[in-house]
């Protein structure tokens, strides 16, 4: 019989220290494709694969931190789970609180989150405020609130997120045979480029793979506090999903780039939605805005000179692009696409396709 996957909690209960499987909250998240990239690959001379993880269950590597953080909240009685968002943590908490049918709330910064992560966070029932400030400002707060009123945080400052986190490392390796010589990422809170690196490490202990990659994570131009050393107040950037001022995890990533002789750049707007395009249009790998940053550090990264031919490159897309899909529709000259009208009529599209028909001369 085929394989069914059972969630990463009860996939790999041993490296989670997973107990009692009675309580564990899941939607079957993690086992999401490793993607060979052949345009990627000819461009820079490596051998290029993309984890999607926008094939999680509600459309983010969140999920996979939620699963744990959700099912050690319920199994120490929790009422409610409280979290900060720039969008996708909040889609993920109100999901797995209402399969395990307690409350989530969610602060999210006003305006500044996509269309499908407010749609998701709102149908799944969770009580979503809007925060007259940015995400700094709604962690503070949920942070607070977590210590004075009776809710469980589930950011990545809860340390069940991070270890969830790391089983797309170990997939990785398993889909790879080994690891990879560098891994791309995007950089928010940096919770998830702690995931990985810990994974990795991991991996590499337990002889299951010949090496550490290195991790390359990236932020936005306009958000680039650990790259430039100091707090950002005023994060701008259109990849709303990492417009973070002031990360959560900025020591444990500034570890791990040690540990693993990695690397954290800046990438501009305008390259993150070129490789946005991208890669949708040579890999067939729709993603958000902030999930094509490690595409474009590669890129960059790749043009400097720095990724040897023959690498083999893993890059993780965090998000699915159907979660904020207004920037696929906009060009970049700043104007809408507008597909072709034609009548209904096989000729008058044959003609807008440029198609001949078959038997007539060329
Ligand atoms: C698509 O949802 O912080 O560096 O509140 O949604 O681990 O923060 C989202 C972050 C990358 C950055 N890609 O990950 C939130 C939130 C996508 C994201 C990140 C986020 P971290």
């Amino acid at each position: 019989m085929a394989h069914v996957w059972r969630g990463v909690m009860r996939e790999f209960a041993d490296r989670l220290g997973v107990t009692d499987a009675s309580t564990v909250v899941t939607l079957g998240e993690g086992g999401t494709p490793l993607v060979p990239a052949r345009v990627l690959s000819e461009m820079t001379g490596a051998d290029v694969w993309i984890k999607f993880e926008g094939m999680n269950p509600t459309g983010s590597f969140k999920d996979r931190g939620m699963t744990v953080a959700l099912s050690r909240a319920v199994e120490h009685g929790a009422k409610a789970v409280i979290c900060a968002s720039t969008g996708n943590t909040s889609a993920s908490a109100a999901a797995y609180a209402a399969h395990a049918g307690i409350t989530a709330a969610v602060l999210v910064p006003e305006g500044k989150i996509a269309m499908g992560k407010l749609s998701q966070a709102v149908i799944h029932g969770g009580q979503l405020i809007q925060i007259r400030g940015n995400f700094d400002d709604c962690l503070e707060i949920a942070r607070e609130l977590s210590e004075n009123y009776p809710v469980h945080l589930v950011n990545s400052v809860n340390p069940d997120r991070i270890e969830g986190q790391k089983t797309a490392a170990y997939e990785v390796v398993s889909q790879l045979g080994d690891a990879p010589d560098f891994h791309f990422i995007p950089i928010g809170n940096a919770g998830n480029y702690t995931a990985y690196s810990r994974g990795f490490m991991e991996e590499a202990a337990a002889g299951t793979s010949t090496r550490v990659p290195r991790m390359f994570g990236f932020q936005a131009e306009g958000s680039a506090p650990i790259v430039r050393g100091e707090v950002v107040r005023n994060p701008e950037t259109i990849a709303t999903a990492i417009r973070i001022g002031n990360p959560a995890s900025w020591e444990l990533a500034l570890d791990a780039r040690e540990k693993t002789d990695g690397y954290f750049g800046a990438i501009s707007d305008t390259a993150i939605l070129a490789a946005q395009k991208l890669l949708a249009s040579t890999a067939g790998v729709f993603v958000e805005p902030a999930s094509a940053i490690g595409v474009a550090g590669l890129l960059e990264r790749s043009a400097a000179g720095v990724i040897p031919a023959g690498s083999r490159v893993t890059i993780t897309v965090t998000g699915h692009g159907l979660k904020d899909p207004q920037w696929a529709l906009t060009q970049e000259d700043g104007s809408q696409v507008t597909p072709t009208i034609v009548d209904a009529a096989p000729r008058d599209v044959a003609e807008v396709l440029g198609l001949s028909p078959v038997g007539a001369p060329a």
